[in-house]
């Protein structure tokens, strides 16, 4: 791995001129003003399918960007078998094309935050304002396969989080940690879910505490675990962060990916890695059914990946205070997932296509019909303009499948692969014996259009 050596001269000369800059700020307008002002940010996850979109858009909005990434990501996918649907460059073409369109640079360097000298190293000799924390194992089917896995997520998420919260104690007290939590870390309860506290009234007294949580995968328990170790460290050392629990991403346009196809952001779809919404977006677009868990009356919240880039910015514009430790929960609508696939196959109806619903067991352990009503007014109130689920978004993303259709495996699409029960089934990392199936492509211009390529051999001939 190219471990570039970062140089104490430059940082030095670049150290001064902030310094100078937010004095220049705070002298022009107070508090606010420096907020908003130009801001030296590490995107640790660059390479992953948020972290990538962030990184531009914090470029393109002026910001000073340092991306981080182990690149472990590459290799799960590896070992599992799967592909993003869309093509993605390497970290260095992706900077340097973003460099050739816009003339702002990204510094890539390849590290893993598990490496506590290095995450050290980084902070001293960055000196960020910000640090967005989007570099953790982050499937919940992944974390279930079994022990191996299970470990390797909560000691990838917890250590690298901890080593960063060392980091800045020593190094960066000031800078504002924002951090990439989940939703999936309050589970379903049967009450109204807060953005992060609860005022609980016991025997005639009262205090705010942090919401009772029920995460329901080991992946999200090590959500709950980094955010306990982040309040904690707030708490104690008197840092500052910001913890986004986030809903379900879907899409895969911002204003930046969309300006050229090189800068691409990564779209999972497989049975591990991809999410709900877009797995039903691609099982459309091959005329296979919407795979329905159980009864389908899973609610959780969902946002636009152009959200996600707003959202962020939002919390690193707008910092928490020293010693604060805050939660904002990021998702701008909650659906049932039945209700996804009925939105998703009104889309296609639109346009004279029959799509199939399917509802499968189960294979995960979760409430399939429960009441869920989940705040979310803190970004808002800072100025986040949702854009909302409509057909629009679900054709675009029907039409991005379609380009990239000859990349498709439907067995990814046809069955779960991990089971919360029993673990990993044979097919995680093993495909399904023989060729991959040929994939057939439904569109509004007759049905199926054309037969496609089948899914790529030498990838085939890999997972065998
Ligand atoms: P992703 O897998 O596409 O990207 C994560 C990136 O982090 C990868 O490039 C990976 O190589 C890197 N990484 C992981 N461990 C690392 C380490 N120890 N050191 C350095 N780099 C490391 O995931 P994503 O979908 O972009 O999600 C990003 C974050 O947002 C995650 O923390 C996830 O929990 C959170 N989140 C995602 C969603 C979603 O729907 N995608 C929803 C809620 C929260
Ligand atoms: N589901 C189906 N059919 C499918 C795939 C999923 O019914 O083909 C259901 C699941 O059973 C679940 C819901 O859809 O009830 C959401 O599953 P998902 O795979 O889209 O999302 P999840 O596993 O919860 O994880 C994703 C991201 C994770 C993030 C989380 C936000 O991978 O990083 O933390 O969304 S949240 O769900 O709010 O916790």
């Amino acid at each position: 791995m190219n471990r570039q050596p970062l140089s104490s001269q430059s940082n030095l000369g670049a150290l001064a001129c902030r310094s100078e800059q937010r004095l220049n700020d705070v002298r022009a307008g107070g508090r606010e003003s420096w907020s908003l002002a130009k801001k030296t940010v590490v995107v640790l996850g660059v390479d992953g399918y948020l972290g990538w979109a962030t990184a531009l858009h914090l470029s393109q909005a002026g910001h000073d960007v340092v991306g981080i990434d182990s690149l472990v990501r590459r290799r799960w996918d590896r070992e599992c078998g799967t592909q993003s649907l869309i093509p993605i460059k390497t970290m260095p073409q992706r900077v340097a094309l973003w460099k050739r369109l816009t003339g702002r640079t990204i510094r890539w360097r390849p590290m893993d935050l598990c490496d506590a000298r290095a995450v050290t190293q980084l902070v001293q000799d960055i000196q960020p304002d910000a640090l967005i924390h989007f570099a953790e194992q982050r499937s919940a089917p992944f974390s279930m396969i079994d022990l191996p896995h299970a470990t390797m997520t909560q000691v990838n998420n917890v250590v690298g989080t901890l080593n960063l919260l060392f980091a800045l104690r020593d190094y960066a007290p000031q800078a504002h940690l924002i951090k990439l939590g989940t939703m999936g870390e309050y589970g379903t309860p049967n009450i109204d879910i807060e953005e992060g506290f609860l005022t609980i009234t016991h025997n005639g007294r009262q205090d705010r505490l942090p919401f009772p949580m029920q995460p329901g995968s080991f992946y999200h328990l090590s959500k709950l675990h980094d955010s306990h170790n982040i309040q904690f460290a707030c708490r104690i050392w008197g840092l500052r962060a910001t913890d986004l629990h986030q809903g379900v991403v879907y899409g895969n346009h911002t204003a930046e990916v969309a300006m050229h196809p090189g800068l691409a952001t990564r779209f999972d779809y497989d049975a591990i890695w991809g999410t709900v919404l877009n797995r039903f977006c691609i099982q459309a677009a091959l005329g296979l059914p919407l795979t329905v868990y159980g009864k389908g009356g899973q609610t959780r919240g969902f946002l636009d990946i152009r959200d996600t880039v707003a959202c962020v910015r939002l919390a690193l514009e707008h910092p928490a205070a020293k010693g604060e430790y805050r939660v904002f929960n990021q998702f701008t609508e909650q659906f049932s997932v039945k209700a996804l696939a009925e939105k998703v196959i009104d889309a296609r109806a639109d346009h004279g296509l029959k799509t199939s619903l399917l509802h499968l067991p189960n294979p995960r352990v979760e409430r399939e019909e429960h009441y869920y009503n989940a705040k979310h007014q803190k970004l808002l109130d800072l100025g986040l303009q949702p854009h909302y689920l409509g057909d629009t978004l679900i054709e675009s993303v029907i039409e991005t499948v379609e380009r990239h259709a000859t990349r498709v495996d439907p067995v990814e699409l046809e069955q779960p692969n991990v089971d919360w029960r029993r673990g990993g089934t044979a097919a995680w990392r093993t495909p399904v014996e023989g060729a991959p199936r040929p994939v057939v492509l439904v569109s509004p211009n007759s049905r199926p259009r054309r037969p496609l390529r089948s899914a790529d051999p030498t990838r085939a001939a890999q997972r065998r």
